[in-house]
């Protein structure tokens, strides 16, 4: 060992990019080496994501994580004293045992993750290693893919339009760095064209704009118009966050804005339409995340079109996306490691969808910091691509720009 051992963890309670208070947490080894990570939280949540724990009581109508931290630091702590933090998998066994309940609902996911990815960083310096390097070794020299998300709907904005997300996804761009120049170009326009068309520039929770808007197609039509003013017809793409899940009620999809009911055929079909008549590339979360049989019938109907990506479906969970797998639904899989709570179960997902040969996007959360711990991952497991919101606010930014700074090292090293 090189004096990996954890010797002390603290956690402090700070607020998210909605005013909500989350995990903050230190680990600090034998070696003096520290680490550091703050988790993030979903509006939009799967059913069968890991436990998010709260203090519940009066502060913050109930969200603080003060008794959450507290408990961290004189409970959890005991458990992984002494435990050598460059064991990642001995490790997270260990979080895993001191919680006990498989929906991690006795410490919370948001413990647990706080401390598992700080204890990787730790380990990263221990080693003198950037945090792309010591998770990915010398393998991981690939950048993603942005998608970024330009203008937000559903539970994301207070506007009219009920899909989640619409994202630009620079699939031309000669690199990572061309294709950030691109989306941040064509975010610009759509600044333009909506001021011009007296619509707010007003941004919604991930910092994509949130006019109201004739519907939802037309949000489309906008993208499509501002990517080809831009001159990058050819080189960038759409891709959708339906967050179909949020629109089930009573076995039936109801828009919880326009109030319109839907079945889940009439939503594969329009769907299908779109992918004909848009350069939509990828559809996220289309149907429900129990809706197993929409979900067989949209990879039928667009499966070798189209990305159907899993992200309320699959909750970063490894025998969820084999079963995926296993009954041929969906084709590609959102990863967010604070779905499921630790570092190498998050690596267990990956596992599985690369087995499944499906695509991996390594995704931020609406609720976020600036911790960018995501874009290291992105790099280190070579994810296809990454979703960290719109080329605007700190917290999204952050993710975008580390990757830019992973790029330029990883080119500079080259001959
Ligand atoms: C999603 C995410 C991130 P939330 O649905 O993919 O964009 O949203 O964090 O609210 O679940
Ligand atoms: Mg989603």
């Amino acid at each position: 060992m090189l004096g990996t051992e954890i010797v002390k963890i603290n956690a402090t309670e700070i607020l998210d990019s909605r005013a909500n208070p989350t995990v903050f947490c230190k680990v600090t080894l034998a070696c003096g080496a520290q680490g550091c990570a703050a988790v993030p939280s979903g509006a939009s949540r799967g059913k069968n994501e890991a436990f998010e724990k709260r203090d519940g009581g009066e502060r913050f109508g109930g969200r603080g994580v003060e008794d959450v931290c507290r408990r961290m630091e004189r409970e959890l702590f005991k458990n992984i004293n002494g435990a050598d933090a460059a064991n990642q998998k001995m490790l997270d066994g260990l979080l895993l045992r001191a919680d006990g309940f498989e929906d991690k609902r006795n410490y919370g996911a948001n413990a647990l993750l706080a401390v598992s990815l700080a204890c990787a960083r730790a380990t990263a310096q221990a080693y003198d290693l950037p945090l792309y390097r010591y998770l990915g070794g010398i393998y991981g020299n690939y950048m993603p893919t942005p998608m970024m998300n330009v203008l937000n709907g559903g539970a994301h904005a207070a506007n009219n339009i009920d899909i989640q997300e619409f994202m630009l996804v620079p699939t031309g761009a000669s690199c990572y760095k061309e294709g950030v120049r691109m989306c941040a170009e064509i975010y610009a326009l759509l600044r333009t064209m909506f001021k011009k068309a007296g619509l707010s520039v007003g941004v919604g929770d991930e910092g994509g704009f949130a006019p109201d808007l004739g519907g939802d197609e037309e949000a489309v039509k906008y993208l499509c118009e501002a990517i080809d003013k831009a001159g990058y017809s050819d080189k960038v793409k759409i891709a959708l966050d339906i967050a179909a899940s949020e629109w089930v009620k009573d076995g039936n999809y109801v828009l919880p804005k326009k109030g319109t009911t839907l079945t889940a055929d009439a939503i594969i079909e329009e769907f299908s339409h779109w992918a004909e008549k848009y350069p939509i590339i990828s559809f996220e979360d289309p149907v429900g995340e129990e809706d197993v049989q929409a979900w067989m019938d949209i990879t039928g109907a667009l499966g070798n079109k189209a990305m159907l990506v899993g992200d309320d479906l699959f909750v970063t969970d490894a025998h969820r996306i084999d079963v995926g797998a296993k009954e041929g639904y969906a084709n590609s899989v959102l990863i967010k490691p604070n779905q499921t709570g630790t570092l190498s179960e998050t690596f267990a997902a990956i596992h599985s969808a690369r087995k499944a040969g499906y695509k991996l996007i390594i995704s931020h959360r609406s609720g976020d910091t600036s911790d960018d711990f995501i874009s290291d991952l992105a790099v280190a497991v070579c994810a296809d691509f990454i979703k960290a919101g719109a080329p605007a606010r700190g917290e999204r930014v952050a993710k975008y720009n580390r990757i830019l700074e992973i790029e330029k090292e990883v080119n500079s090293s080259c001959f």
